[in-house]
């Protein structure tokens, strides 16, 4: 009766679709539902019309984030509409939530479901079905003659929602090889973030607001994982892992001896305020990788970033330096190409900054993002970019152009103060960086071409020569390696 619909993200297919299966977790027992995954079904649309076909399907849920996956939903939503005009089609996840009304506008989406949808879809398809206001739905916006937006969503402590349905999944082919481990699963273990930073979706959604799950759920379910799919590595997605010494600390303890590699997101501040006992325990737990927000060298961009908390770029190269002694790998991503008075010379600083993490710790990888403004009305920054002259598409249809998706991607933003020298010299400097230091992260990269790669880029990298590198460009194409950011988030 109801087809929950991940459209294609990635051509890396080791991600269980979380997002639908918490979704559907709120459905178990009361209505029927199948989960597609775009990631692993190359035909998706064709499986879908079949479904809907042969299982009466009456509600299609898509989630959505910017990027392929953007683009997919509207195409199978226009699909849908066009082919059963009856199917109510509903649209949740983050690019929904933050664009509301350009969503709700196009006339092949019904329903948006803004923030957490664990309630809400339920009580949506509980109206739907036996009657009801659906006014009264935290977080629900809808047309009735104009768009209409419900109430806020309060916030939902994952501690209270039922166990992930896994078994409405085929799990196998979602666990993978990775730097962390042979059979790596990705697990989500909380929701939102404690801070406000102006260009993140997560502050913009959840407006300072966390909770984690409790360690012992998170260290039971991998140890369900380990028993039924020989799991032994664990990617955290969360856009904080680490928010809680104590819940970390007490993760880490239950997982010892567990032989687990695992990896998480957390702020630098926050780590480096760590007491020297969780840093151990997280050594002896198999914690392998941390990615941190590093942002930007500048503390003017900080400030306008809304970074808070006590981040300075001089936290980073503490951390970093501390970070060696447990062998813990920082992978440390920066935002560049903020819309300031002086682009070019906050790239050339954040350029030599990092030229300065390296030198503390070479292990450090380094994650390179272009500022792509994210819709956080109460944000300086997305106001500094509104100043500059951004703005974002005002028709769903026009996000599927091609400079919009480059945007989403976070890789060539339609962004009017970023000038052309600005974006070469970012490109430039990564493919460099990328070849003198390549990513541990990449397992295709064999010896050989890693020490080719670093041999060629390394005399640029020394001289200090980014422009044109032509060559890399060739070794790129040839050697299909990985820039860390490919997979990111
Ligand atoms: C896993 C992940 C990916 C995977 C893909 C996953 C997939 N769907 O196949 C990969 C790595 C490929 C990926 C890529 C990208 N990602 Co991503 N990703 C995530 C991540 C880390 C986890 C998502 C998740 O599973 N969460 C767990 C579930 C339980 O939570 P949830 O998704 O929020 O779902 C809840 C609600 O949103 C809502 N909901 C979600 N879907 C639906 C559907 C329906 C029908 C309903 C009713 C409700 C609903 O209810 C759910 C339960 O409460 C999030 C950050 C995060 N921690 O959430 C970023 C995140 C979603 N990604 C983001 C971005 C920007 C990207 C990229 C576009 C950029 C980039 N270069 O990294 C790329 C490109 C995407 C593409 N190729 O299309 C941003 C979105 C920002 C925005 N402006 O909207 C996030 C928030 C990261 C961030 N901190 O900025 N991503
Ligand atoms: S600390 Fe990270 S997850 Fe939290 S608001 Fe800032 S960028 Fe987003």
């Amino acid at each position: 009766m109801i087809a929950l619909v991940n459209p294609h993200a990635t051509n890396w297919r080791y991600r269980i679709p979380l997002s639908l299966l918490s979704i559907g977790a709120s459905l178990e027992g009361r209505y029927s539902y199948d989960i597609l995954d775009g990631n692993i079904d190359r035909d998706i649309a064709t499986t879908l019309t079949k479904l809907i076909v042969e299982r009466s399907i009456r509600y299609v849920g898509f989630t959505v984030m910017p990027g392929p996956q953007l683009h997919q939903s509207i195409l199978l939503s226009r699909m849908i509409r066009e082919r059963f005009p009856s199917v109510k089609i509903i649209w949740g996840g983050y690019f929904p939530t933050l664009h509301t009304n350009v969503v709700l506008r196009a006339p092949y989406v019904d329903f948006v479901i803004r923030d957490q949808g664990n309630l809400s879809f339920r009580s949506l398809i509980d109206s739907l079905e036996i009657g009801g206001d659906l006014s009264l739905i935290r977080g629900l916006s809808y047309k009735a003659g104009s768009i209409q937006h419900n109430q806020k969503q309060e916030l939902i402590d994952p501690n209270d929602l039922p166990p992930l349905p896994y078994s409405k999944l085929n799990i196998t082919p979602y666990i993978g090889k990775t730097y962390l481990g042979t059979r790596t699963v990705n697990y989500h273990s909380s929701v939102g973030c404690p801070f406000l930073c102006g260009f993140c979706a997560v502050a913009a959604v959840y407006k300072a607001r966390w909770i984690g799950l409790a360690p012992e759920r998170i260290a039971n379910d991998l140890v369900w994982f380990k028993k039924n799919f020989n799991v032994n590595a664990v990617e955290f997605h969360d856009n904080n892992f680490f928010t809680s010494e104590r819940r970390t600390f007490e993760f880490a303890e239950r997982i010892v001896g567990q032989d687990f590699g695992w990896w998480g997101e957390a702020r630098p501040d926050t780590m480096l305020q760590y007491d020297d006992a969780t840093w151990k325990m997280l050594q002896r737990s198999g914690c392998k990788m941390i990615f941190f927000g590093a942002e930007s060298s500048s503390q003017q961009v900080l400030n306008l970033m809304n970074k808070g908390g006590t981040q300075t770029p001089d936290t980073v190269l503490a951390l970093v330096d501390k970070m060696k002694f447990y062998k813990i790998v920082p992978e440390l991503s920066f935002v560049l190409g903020n819309p300031t008075n002086s682009v070019q010379d906050d790239l050339e600083q954040d350029i030599h900054y990092i030229r300065k993490i390296k030198e503390i710790n070479p292990e450090s990888e380094i994650v390179i993002y272009t500022y792509s403004p994210v819709h956080f009305q109460e944000s300086d920054l997305f106001h500094a970019s509104q100043s500059q002259g951004f703005q974002f598409p005002e028709k769903l249809d026009d996000w599927l152009l091609p400079q919009w998706q480059l945007h989403d991607l976070r890789k060539n933003p339609v962004t009017p103060w970023l000038k052309r020298n600005n974006i070469a010299l970012i490109k430039n400097f990564e493919r460099v960086l990328n070849a003198y230091s390549p990513t541990n992260s990449d397992l295709k990269l064999t010896r050989f071409r890693r020490q080719l790669l670093h041999l060629l880029g390394s005399w640029r990298y020394k001289m200090k020569i980014y422009t044109a590198p032509y060559e890399l460009a060739v070794m790129q194409r040839l050697f299909r390696y990985r820039q860390p950011e490919i997979e990111g988030f």
